[in-house]
């Protein structure tokens, strides 16, 4: 079976992102303190290993005690005990083998490995909407892809029917492929090795997609380049340092989902606000050397919004003390964050049952612990003067001589196989095969030669009705969008096509002198992330006058006055509720949302 596996154990070795190659092993040098400094910890299952993997499991670097609430915990602690998810994608490519065989359909994959399990590989089976079809969500370390992954994307989804078979690119400027069937997942798991990408650790109880700054190494005003710490940090979380295979069984049974993020600019074009983890740049007050000012625990989701608050910490910027930093939190966040109600389970609670400060000790022993040389100062005096976030749309110079970036929209993110083989070919013609993700789910093009913009701008997938545009109007070229109720089983309203019609007819009624930032979201859960748009819809319960009848209807809470950058701030509280979608119930709304709060005026 190993064998018939190996292609998913590709060794890392060659991979020219690995960047933080260890001399690591779990239980010696960094990990001896990290896994088994008190008695409790030495308890842990350490010593067992999975068979069929050879590795030891997320479980068994858990502490006995942890084990033990895992056990009385909630019904995926259960789950993820008694079958352990870094063993998921064996059974991926054996379920696969079976279905091509004819030996079983996919009904007949186990219901806690199609519901649950699975996705530890990034396999999301969207059961309610399209059963029998899965969303495969990669890991793309600081959004940057090149035209041949891009063609790979294109490919994969090509064998589904057109509107099932697309790519998306998410709000953690990472890649989902849609469609995928069961069967066709081991083909694509391999060529996503091949490519250096996975699926593995991408979403369950996983630490997500490394968000940095888009604009990395081809910015005039950036303070740190993020892309090192993202190929850092995403190695640490999703390579084995033993194996040097992929996937880290370390981080293999997190309590819950685990985001971080490293800004490289004063934009924070990486959210950090929103981030379990957010490293914001910034000097240090005496030596001047470019450091990280720590943020914590940022997070959206039914139960609770928060806003990251400051760890008082600054580290240096090296990769030793990011990835010994994030370590050190994951460690104690894994061993002591709840286990049973998953509503709080991320780190927020955890810093807040310690307190800002006892949180900041009990890190720093962690760290001193591993003895790195790694050391923690208090959080330094963030950039002050007067700082005006830029675009990533359009086009802009680099600080290389004869360069620019070229900002293209991709309407609610989402990219049909057609044009992600454009943007491959678009790739391969002007930026060196490179392309950039954001969270705004839009591309980059980078390092353009000036004298070919032009060129680049008359290439037919920009064309009159083409969705991909370089030069959008301020609203239709600001919205961001969920996935909504075409694929997602928790949605309560269709949200992408919606939010791309939307915005066309919102370009036609007024006109605004800026950027207007209108994020959809099909539920509470704010994957869309509402919260930080200037204005937010969320789906939601309403009612309207039907034939003389008040029906519920697909309807949304409207949020208003969130902000990114250095000046953050989450819109809590709902501006407007109960409004149906409908042209007739919404537009006027958000018309009249646009003039009173953004100073629009409208088009006669
Ligand atoms: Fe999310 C669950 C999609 C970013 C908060 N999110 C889901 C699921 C997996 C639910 C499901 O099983 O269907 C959605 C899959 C739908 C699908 O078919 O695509 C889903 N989330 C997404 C994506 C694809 C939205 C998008 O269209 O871009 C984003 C993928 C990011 C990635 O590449 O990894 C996505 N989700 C977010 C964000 C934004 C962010 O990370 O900046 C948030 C808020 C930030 C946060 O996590 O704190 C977010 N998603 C959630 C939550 C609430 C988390 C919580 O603590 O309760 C859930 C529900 C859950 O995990 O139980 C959720
Ligand atoms: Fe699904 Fe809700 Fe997330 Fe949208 S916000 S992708 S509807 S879970």
């Amino acid at each position: 079976l190993l064998s018939a596996c190996s292609n998913a154990f590709v060794s890392i070795a060659s991979f020219k992102s690995s960047v933080s190659r260890s001399d690591r092993a779990y239980g010696t040098s960094h990990s001896s303190s990290a896994l088994f400094s008190t008695e409790a910890k030495a308890k842990t299952l350490f010593d067992t290993v999975d068979e069929r993997t050879g590795k030891p499991t997320g479980t068994s670097f858990l502490p006995a005690d942890v084990v033990e609430l895992a056990a009385k915990g909630n019904p995926i602690e259960k789950a993820k005990l008694a079958k352990d998810g870094t063993s998921a994608f064996i059974d991926v490519y054996e379920y696969a083998r079976k279905i091509r065989e004819g030996e079983m359909t996919w009904e007949e994959v186990e219901k806690a490995d199609l519901d649950t399990r699975l996705k530890y590989v990034g396999m999301l089976h969207r059961g309610k909407r399209t059963p029998g079809q899965f969303m495969m969500r990669l890991k793309v370390p600081n959004g940057i892809v090149n035209a041949d992954q891009m063609r790979f994307y294109a490919d994969c989804v090509s064998k589904y029917d057109e509107e099932l078979g697309v790519v998306d690119i998410t709000t953690r400027a990472n890649i989902q492929l849609r469609g995928v069937k069961i069967e066709d997942a081991p083909d694509i798991i391999d060529g996503l090795h091949a490519r250096n990408q996975t699926s593995f650790q991408s979403a369950l109880d996983s630490v997500r997609n490394m968000v940095g700054s888009p604009l990395a190494g081809i910015d005039d005003q950036e303070m740190v380049d993020t892309r090192e710490f993202c190929n850092a940090l995403n190695d640490l979380v999703s390579l084995d340092p033993v194996t040097e295979t992929r996937g880290n069984p370390m981080w293999g049974n997190l309590p819950r989902k685990f985001n971080i993020a490293v800004s490289g600019s004063r934009d924070d074009f990486a959210h950090t606000h929103i981030n379990d983890i957010g490293l914001q740049p910034c000097p240090h007050a005496k030596t001047g050397e470019m450091g990280f000012n720590v943020v914590l625990g940022g997070y959206m989701s039914i139960k609770r919004v928060a806003e990251a608050i400051s760890a008082n910490m600054w580290i240096k910027a090296d990769r030793e003390s990011v990835v010994t930093l994030s370590e050190a939190i994951l460690r104690i966040f894994r061993d002591e964050s709840e286990r049973k109600d998953r509503q709080k389970a991320r780190l927020m609670w955890l810093v807040e049952k310690y307190g800002v400060e006892e949180w900041k000790k009990a890190v720093t022993k962690e760290i001193t612990s591993y003895d790195r040389g790694v050391s923690v100062e208090d959080a330094q005096p963030a950039p002050s003067g007067k700082f005006e976030r830029r675009e990533l749309l359009g086009i802009h110079k680099q600080p290389q001589d004869g360069k620019v970036r070229v900002g293209v929209l991709v309407p609610s993110g989402r990219l049909s196989r057609h044009e992600c083989r454009e943007i491959a070919d678009i790739a391969d013609k002007y930026s060196d095969g490179e392309v950039r993700l954001t969270v705004e789910q839009n591309i980059i093009f980078p390092n353009v030669d000036e004298d070919k913009v032009d060129e680049l701008l008359a290439e037919p997938a920009f064309g009159a009705g083409k969705r991909l545009k370089t030069n959008p109007g301020f609203i239709e070229g600001n919205i961001v969008s969920c996935t909504g109720a075409q694929f997602c089983g928790l949605a309560l309203i269709e949200t992408k096509s919606n939010a791309e019609a939307l915005g066309k007819k919102l370009e036609r009624l007024v006109t605004v002198d800026r950027p207007i930032r209108i994020h959809w979201t099909g539920c509470p859960n704010s994957c869309g992330q509402v919260q930080v748009a200037d204005i937010g819809i969320m789906g939601g319960p309403a009612r309207k006058e039907i034939d003389g009848k008040k029906m519920a209807v697909p309807g949304c809470k409207i949020f208003v006055g969130g902000r990114v950058g250095e000046d953050a701030h989450l819109a809590l509280e709902p501006y407007k509720e109960g409004i149906p979608l409908d042209d007739d119930d919404l537009l006027p709304v958000l018309v009249d949302i646009l003039k009173t709060e953004f100073g629009a005026k409208e088009k006669r």
